[in-house]
């Protein structure tokens, strides 16, 4: 906007002084005239002078307008500089993520043992692509342990949780938590103490599994530790000195004992033991393929109520899935209600076994990890199966 002044004053100083009292800083001089006014028009005599300025006052004020552009500038270049930082750290993250990928991948293929024999799913080979470290080195250990890989797949499912931040599953506790906790909504676990009393409970397997010594180190400790009332039958009346260290053991400990080799002779020791709150019948063992001694022994156990019996198939930790798996084809036509795992002291590989025990699905009832009596044993709890596989 053209503003047109008139001042009386030449001084020009004292002009902007005026101008800028009317206008602040906000003008620009455009023309400076100095110029006569008459009294009367048209008659050049006693004429004044005066000072005509014109000014022009920016629709926006100069400094404002100035600073705005700076401003402006500042901003785009600014904004320059943080596009060209971004696209620095656009590529920066691309290369880490490249990074990491290649780790992941290179790390995480690791289907070691096995793996490639049990045809493993699509998911599941995903699922092993995600691990995390810590569920890494379990895998690690379930393999040495020989645990089948689906099996491991399985437990390391239950073990670990989902990250969101760093996308893998990894273990949920520490190894020792995460594996007990698995192990216990995989399989079932069971403690004879328990039960209610007035139990008879007979173990049954191979021969030379453990079932004695096991018998010793259970009511030693029934004895001992719980002052629960005991007693024992031994069914092991066909070979030489069958029953005879057990007996003598039984003896020192003050554990009563009997012998019986007919269904007669076995329910006068049932009711002679009617008073014990845990009855234990040692059988001899013998091979799934003598039919006819199996079907005599359970005869001579038969009339036992089914509620108060209790017989546990007793394998060991060091004997092949398969056997085992034949030995309870051959058994299970008998009410077996649990399971004995003994020698986990003999072998390293303690996970083979448990693909058996997966298809058997009977609970655990006891571990026996070596021949000290009554000390090598240990109540088949999670927590002491994840400490025997984490050893
Ligand atoms: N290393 C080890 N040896 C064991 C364990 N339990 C038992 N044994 C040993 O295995 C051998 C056989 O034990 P027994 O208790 O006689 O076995 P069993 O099942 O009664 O045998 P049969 O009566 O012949 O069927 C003995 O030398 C025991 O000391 C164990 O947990 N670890
Ligand atoms: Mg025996």
């Amino acid at each position: 906007m053209l503003i047109r002044k008139v001042f009386p004053s030449k001084d020009i100083v004292e002009i902007q002084e005026e101008l800028r009292k009317l206008y602040g800083n906000n003008f620009v001089v455009i023309e400076i005239n100095h110029i006569k006014k008459y009294p009367i028009p048209f008659i050049p005599i006693f004429g004044k002078e005066f000072t005509e300025v014109i000014i022009e006052i920016p629709d926006k004020p100069v400094e404002t307008e100035e600073e705005e552009q700076k401003e402006e500038f500042k901003k785009e270049v600014v904004e320059e500089i943080l596009l060209k930082e971004l696209e620095e750290l656009k590529k920066e993250l691309q290369s880490l993520k490249e990074d990491l990928s290649k780790n992941t991948k290179e790390k995480k293929i690791p289907i070691r043992v096995g793996a490639k024999k049990e045809n493993l799913s699509e998911d599941d080979k995903k699922f092993l692509s995600q691990l995390g470290d810590e569920a890494l080195n379990l895998l690690d250990i379930l393999h040495e342990k020989a645990f089948p890989e689906k099996l491991a797949i399985k437990i390391l499912r239950e073990a670990t949780g989902y990250d969101i931040e760093q996308e893998l599953f990894d273990l949920k506790d520490t190894p020792q938590k995460a594996l007990s906790e698995a192990l216990e909504k995989l399989f079932e676990f069971r403690s004879l103490e328990d039960e209610d009393p007035q139990k008879v409970i007979a173990l049954i397997g191979p021969t030379g599994v453990g079932k004695t010594t096991t018998i010793a180190k259970i009511v030693s400790n029934f004895v001992l530790n719980n002052q629960r009332s005991v007693g024992v039958i031994s069914l092991d009346t066909f070979r030489v000195g069958g029953a005879q260290r057990l007996e003598s053991f039984l003896k020192v400990l003050e554990i009563p004992f009997r012998k019986a080799d007919t269904k007669k002779a076995f329910e006068t020791a049932l009711e002679d033991f009617s008073d014990k709150e845990f009855l234990f019948i040692d059988i001899a063992g013998r091979s799934v393929y003598d039919e006819l001694s199996w079907k005599e022994i359970f005869n001579i156990l038969g009339d036992l109520e089914e509620e108060k019996f209790i017989p546990l198939l007793t394998v060991s930790f060091n004997m092949h899935p398969d056997v085992v798996l034949e030995i309870y084809e051959h058994l299970k036509s008998y009410p077996l209600k649990g399971l004995v795992l003994t020698k986990a002291d003999e072998t390293y590989k303690r996970g083979a076994i448990f693909s058996a025990i997966e298809k058997i699905s009977l609970p655990m009832y006891y571990f026996t990890n070596g021949q000290k009596v009554p000390h090598n044993i240990m109540p088949a709890t999670p927590s002491n199966l994840a400490k025997l596989i984490l050893e």
